[in-house]
């Protein structure tokens, strides 16, 4: 992210994890896709406009897990920009499949994507939804000129979305995207969420 007041040693691993899997996006651009292991809180790009996506609710006010970890990070700024987005319907600023931009205030990344995933047993179609969260986000993202961008699992853990499914998903929706950003990062807290989106990035992106 933009930040003058201090030089970062890392540069594309803030996560902190082991794991780092490189795949090209496209053969033409340097466009690439990077799966890595670690916590999305502490992930940036030294020097950059940058994006971590918060895995929210329809409310958009701050919850748990990831959501929760990103609130805490960011500290309280966060929620009142949050409030500062439009209510669509009484109570609902981002309705699920959609994606809406505020900064990132004490986050190392410059800006925070938030975008809603379905609830696995109760969306009519939540691959389609899913799809949408991921496609929204990018959008947001490209509007904002925002080259490097991180996503979560969206919808893996709370709205119990089953790992392989949203492996397909999630890496089908970043192949709509070939030449819009340099670097477009996973950022996954399970080794488990790890490993099944190494193996469909290998089977999706097969050169
Ligand atoms: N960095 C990266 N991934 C994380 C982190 C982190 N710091 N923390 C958790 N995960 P979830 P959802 C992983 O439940 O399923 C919230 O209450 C986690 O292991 O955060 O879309 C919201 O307010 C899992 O694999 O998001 C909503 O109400 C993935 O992130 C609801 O949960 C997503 O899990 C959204 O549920």
């Amino acid at each position: 992210a933009m930040d003058s007041s201090s030089v970062r040693v890392s540069s594309s691993n803030g996560g902190g994890g082991d794991g780092e899997v490189r795949f090209p996006l496209s053969s033409a651009a340097s466009g690439a896709l990077i799966i890595q292991k670690g916590d999305i809180t502490k992930w940036s790009i030294d020097g950059s406009t940058d994006a971590i996506v918060n895995p929210a609710n329809e409310r958009m006010l701050g919850g748990g897990g990831a959501d929760g970890a990103i609130h805490r990070a960011a500290g309280p700024d966060l929620v009142q920009a949050c409030l500062k987005v439009p209510e669509v319907r009484p109570g609902i600023r981002c309705p699920t499949g959609e994606a809406r931009i505020t900064p990132g205030f004490k986050l190392p990344a410059s800006h925070v994507i938030h975008t809603v995933g379905p609830i696995y047993h109760a969306d009519n179609n939540p691959a389609a939804s899913l799809a949408n969260a991921y496609r929204n986000s990018l959008k947001v993202a490209k509007e904002n000129s925002i080259q490097y961008i991180a996503f979560p699992a969206i919808s893996c853990g709370v709205y119990g979305y089953p790992y392989d499914e949203a492996a397909t998903v999630a890496i089908s929706s970043i192949k709509e995207f070939p030449n819009d950003f340099k670097e477009v990062h996973f950022v996954l807290f399970l080794p488990e969420i790890y490993d099944t989106w190494v193996n469909k990035a290998k089977e999706l992106l097969k050169e």
